[in-house]
């Protein structure tokens, strides 16, 4: 089970690590050259990934770059020492809750800490501080599935193994975009799919990249999933599908959940009305799941972040019991986790309504985990989920919150409120990797934390695979790991002794033996055997998936006894009655969906480092149905103004089929740092709440869409940062073939145009700029060289007509223009150009728009393979090969048009 983290030959090193965005995890060699470059490639060895990477795995070494980091602590702008950051942070603490009590704190965490900085928080908060106010941006994913778990299988234990997917007949994907949100896993599926036929069924309103290689898509009606699930239970049901021998030793609860089924979904026709689908196609998938006994029902945040998430998870988990359909290879629900480390927060007791090690608030559980930590001051019952969290720091009540690895005020809902709340708020901590967040903005103390590539720890994936995150670069500046940043504020606030810790194996050990304590194999999380592991053997622990008891071997299913973590070990069937959409759709809104796109990460503070992963999608985009747009005069490449009754955003629409009818698609992305005005969070509200979860509905906002038209656009291209300031649109990002080559800004505006070389404060525009104006044209152009070099060129227009950016940018990256350069700048083309690559949509080759049509045009190529040998693109992640069919599709339509 141990393997060789680290092997050095010829100057260089590589290390083994564990990716750091989803939950998928994959292994991640990096090789670390003798002058310190870094590339990355898969770990052939590594269960997860078995060598895979995709598009944002594979360009993580982008990502390693200086800029935009904090690098010392700060009070206020001022920098500060460690020792000076820290005795702050405690003395604050200490302050509040001597005079407000415990409650009057609180800690917002992160399923990007590892295991150990959140065991640290976890111990802090709830044994010695004494409250249970730490809650997890998980609360926005995963809290309904931690829910359903645990009512449906009495533990929050995923029952499968990614290997499940490669043996399963038929997967259903039910609101997962695997395609773009767990890629590699996608890949997995894709790759049986091509070996051994695995039928795929996609459940989502959109037509995602998933649907390329579904056999089916039921674009049902947002938010009918329990219709459609429960339609499904009673038909298994009255079809003798029922795996009785299963039911009757294995489950409780299966008449009363069908009799619900029944009254919410007595036939086929009763779902096709209420989902807005085909009877026939909903047969068919009845039919299709009832014949096929290898069945994977994977969900996520289509199913999760819904006002009846909890509820929905027990219905897909109710078809797997009613089945029998658990346990087995091939079989089982699956709930994808988002964040790379979203699992081993559920270990630790992250989430305000769990203890630690998979315990809760009976009186049993605090007293056992009180003895386990000789805790002064147990917290005795949960504290505030997110949305209440954020509510309590607006009302006052919370005083001083400590943010870690997230960024609230884009990622709540309701981020408006919660932007006011932390403005209020008496003392706001954030640690963060990057210095100028929007949340950072309001913080009174920053504490600069290292990154992946710094950090040691472990992470859980979705399949419950333990793996190691390894350093292996120096930290930047004076960055410090989570977990030792709260051992140095626990030690200061008069607990030393219980917060010992020197290294993060340190705390892993603790950990370990927490969760074997008193367990006697009633609790489903326990890695006691590794309780004793020393630090050799923790710098070389190899993957495993939990739970791994002492004296046990690691066990990869659960389940397959029949044996269920529920007291009587019985999975338990629940009675679920579908709700109607939580708000109220006004005549000619629209449903705002939200979520992810291929190449972004959250809040982009990583992957908007990347020009290349910044060019596939290149700025904040509403995707929305061609009917709705003609409806409402929007154009495709025009900009819209998007209101919901919480905010405003403007964003570049996209004209697309794959939008069904009534709704709209916008990223979760964008933030103030990288756009005018897109904050997802800032358009949601936080009124419509799972009621048992607290997750949030982030998917069905109602809204209204109408064309926002500039009197001007811009753009402006500058080798050094800029900070954009007009109120009209704008849009930033990385450009240039290596870590940032440049920045690129697009922009628009009503009225007169502003004087926007304000921007450029580096810049002496009366010195060294060359200028021209078209008056005409009501048009201006400038570039401004820093001897031969260009240091940064702006172009606006009235008439919406401007060149295009891509040989602009590949000159700021020359070392000095020549004679033709410098002749084509201000027209914005070399002379005799050849075309612009245009939005890029093969990522790892950085093959754009225009080359692809061109090829396709030009060397008449005919299918995917065809365009892998040609230019490339497609080849290595493959996650791109869904649109790639696209453009060919189109490109063919047009020929015989
Ligand atoms: N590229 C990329 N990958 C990521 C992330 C990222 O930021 N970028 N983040 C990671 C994280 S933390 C998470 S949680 C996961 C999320 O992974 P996913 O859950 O797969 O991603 P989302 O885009 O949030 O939403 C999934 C789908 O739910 C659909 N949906 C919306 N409403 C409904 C509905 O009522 N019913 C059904 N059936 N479907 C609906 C949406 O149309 C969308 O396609 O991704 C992880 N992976
Ligand atoms: N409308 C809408 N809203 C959503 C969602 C949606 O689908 N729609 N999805 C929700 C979901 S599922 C999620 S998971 C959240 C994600 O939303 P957030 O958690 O807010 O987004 P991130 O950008 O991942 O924030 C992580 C922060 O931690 C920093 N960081 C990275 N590594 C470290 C580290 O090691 N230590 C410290 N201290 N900081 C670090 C990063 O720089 C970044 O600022 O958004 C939720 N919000
Ligand atoms: S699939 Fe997920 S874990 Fe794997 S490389 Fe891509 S982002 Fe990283
Ligand atoms: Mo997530």
């Amino acid at each position: 089970m141990f393997d060789g983290a680290e092997l050095a030959s010829g100057g260089q090193r590589e290390v083994k690590t564990t990716c750091p965005y989803c939950g998928v995890g994959c292994g991640v060699i990096a090789t670390v050259k003798a002058n310190g470059a870094v590339s990355v490639r898969g770990d052939a060895d590594h269960p997860a990934n078995r060598g895979r990477l995709c598009s944002k795995g594979s360009a993580l070494a982008d990502t390693l770059v200086p800029d935009g980091r904090l690098l010392h602590p700060e009070i206020g702008d001022r920098r500060v020492s460690w020792d000076e950051a820290l005795d702050e942070v405690a003395r604050r603490f200490s302050n509040t809750i001597a005079q407000h009590g415990p409650d009057s704190v609180a800690f917002y965490v992160s399923g990007q800490l590892l295991t150990e900085d959140y065991y640290v928080a976890n111990k802090l908060m709830k044994g010695f501080i004494g409250s249970a106010n730490i809650d997890t941006n998980s609360r926005l994913c995963m809290a309904s599935s931690v829910v359903g778990h645990k009512r449906g299988l009495g533990a929050d234990a995923v029952p499968g193994t990614y290997e499940d997917f490669e043996c399963a007949d038929l997967v259903v994907l039910v609101g997962s975009n695997l395609a773009w949100c767990h890629p590699v896993l996608n890949q997995r599926l894709l790759a049986a799919r091509a070996e051994r036929g695995t039928r795929i069924v996609v459940v989502d309103p959109r037509r995602t990249d998933c649907v390329d290689a579904a056999d089916r898509h039921l674009a049902l009606k947002a938010g009918t999933d329990v219709v459609l699930f429960n339609g499904l239970l009673a038909w298994l049901d009255s079809r003798g599908h029922r795996d009785a021998g299963f039911t009757a030793a294995h489950a409780e609860g299966v008449e009363e959940a069908l009799a619900a089924a029944r009254a919410d979904a007595p036939d086929v026709a009763t779902v096709a009305r209420r989902c807005g689908l085909d009877e026939a196609e909903i047969a068919a998938f009845y039919a299709e799941f009832a014949a096929t006994g290898r069945v994977v029902t994977v969900y996520s945040q289509g199913v999760n972040q819904s006002s009846q998430g909890s509820d929905t998870v027990n219905t897909i988990l109710n078809v797997h019991f009613l089945t029998g359909r658990v346990g087995r290879p091939g079989c089982g629900p699956f709930s994808v986790t988002g964040q790379p480390n979203a699992m081993g927060g559920r270990e630790v007791g992250g989430l305000a309504n769990q203890l630690a090690a998979h315990m809760g608030f009976t009186a049993e559980e605090v007293d056992r985990v009180g003895r386990f930590w000789t805790a002064p001051r147990m917290a005795d019952k949960p504290g505030l989920k997110a949305v209440d969290l954020f509510r309590a720091i607006e009302a006052g009540t919370v005083k001083a919150v400590w943010i870690m690895a997230t960024n609230p005020a884009v990622s709540m809902p309701d981020a408006g409120r919660v932007r006011r709340a932390l403005e209020r708020c008496e003392t706001v901590v954030v640690s963060d990797c990057i210095r100028d967040t929007d949340t950072g903005r309001f913080a009174h103390i920053r504490l600069p934390a290292k990154g992946w590539s710094e950090k040691d720890g472990t992470v859980t994936n979705s399949d419950r695979t333990i793996s190691r995150q390894r350093a292996f670069k120096a930290e930047a500046g004076e960055a410090r790991a989570d977990w030792w940043i709260m051992t140095q504020v626990a030690r200061r606030m008069g607990f030393a002794d219980a917060f010992p810790y020197e290294s993060a194996a340190a705390v892993f050990r603790e950990h370990a033996a927490l969760s074997a304590f008193e367990n006697g194999g009633a609790r489903a999380f326990d890695i006691g055997a590794l309780s004793g592991l020393d630090d050799a053997g923790y710098d070389a622990l190899a993957p495993f998936p939990w739970p791994w008891r002492a004296g046990g071997e690691p066990q990869k299913r659960l389940f397959g006894d029949g044996r269920f973590f529920t007291a009587d070990g019985r999975a338990r069937m629940l009675a679920v009655t579908a709700k109607p959409l939580p708000r109220a759709l006004p005549d000619g809104a629209l449903l705002l969906n939200s979520g992810r796109l291929r190449d972004q990460w959250h809040t982009m503070t990583r992957t908007g480092l990347s020009a290349r992963l910044s060019a596939h999608a290149p700025e904040p985009r509403l995707d929305i149905n061609p009917a709705d747009a003609a409806a409402r005069g929007l154009t495709d490449g025009g900009l819209a103004r998007i209101a919901t009754a919480a905010g405003e955003a403007l964003a570049r629409v996209r004209v697309t089929d794959a939008q069904s009818e009534g709704t709209i698609f916008l990223p979760m992305h964008w933030t103030d740092r990288f756009t005018g005005a897109c904050v997802i969070g800032r358009l949601i509200d936080d009124e419509a709440v799972d009621p048992v979860s607290g997750q949030p509905d982030l998917k069905r906002m109602p809204a209204t869409v109408e064309p926002w038209r500039p009197d001007w656009t811009a753009f402006l291209l500058a080798r050094r940062p800029v900070e954009p300031a007009h109120g009209g649109y704008w849009a930033r990002r990385a450009v240039g073939s290596g870590n940032l080559g440049g920045h690129l800004v697009e922009m628009a505006g009503m009225g007169a145009i502003p004087d926007l070389t304000a921007w450029l404060p580096c810049l002496d525009p009366a010195g060294a700029a060359v200028e021209f104006r078209d008056e005409a044209r009501g048009g201006l152009r400038m570039a401004w060289m820093d001897g031969d070099r260009l240091e940064a060129c702006l172009f606006v227009a009235a008439d919406g007509r401007l060149p295009p950016r891509g040989w602009l940018a590949g000159l700021l990256e020359a070392d000095g223009l020549d004679d033709g350069a410098r002749a084509g700048l201000l027209a914005g083309r070399a002379p005799g150009a050849q075309a612009d690559e245009g939005r890029i949509v093969c990522a790892c080759f950085s093959v754009g728009i225009n080359r692809l049509v061109g090829a396709i045009r030009d060397r008449r190529l005919t299918s995917v393979a065809e365009i892998g040998a040609a230019l490339k693109a497609g080849t290595n992640c493959g996650s791109c090969v869904p649109e790639l069919k696209e453009v060919l599709r189109h490109a063919h339509q047009r020929e015989v048009a």
